[in-house]
């Protein structure tokens, strides 16, 4: 009985943790973008991240300006795809 209660009010937490999440912007420099296609792989590969919900990459100036759901995914877990993807990035300082 008293795991039950647990989890409910878990389950209580958590979502409404979901519903007051914080959106999160963040600009990550990409590198090995060489042509017009990257830009776009970079972009594909970024909203396969759940979490993620906008995401825009400049060819020109080797960036991508991510905005996502703190609660769903980290800095480190878009990093990590872009370097799987090819294109390893850092967060802009
Ligand atoms: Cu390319």
């Amino acid at each position: 009985m008293t795991r039950l209660l647990v989890s409910l009010v878990l389950a209580l937490l958590i979502s409404s943790q979901a519903a007051s999440a914080a959106q999160r912007t963040i600009t990550l420099t990409v590198s090995n973008k060489y042509c017009e296609a990257c830009p776009f792989m970079v972009k594909r590969t970024l909203e396969r991240v759940s979490g993620v919900s906008k995401v825009s990459v400049s060819f020109k100036d080797k960036t991508a300006v991510v905005v996502f759901d703190d609660a769903k995914a980290s800095v480190e877990d878009l990093i990590r795809a872009t370097a799987k993807a090819g294109f390893p990035s850092e967060l802009r300082g």
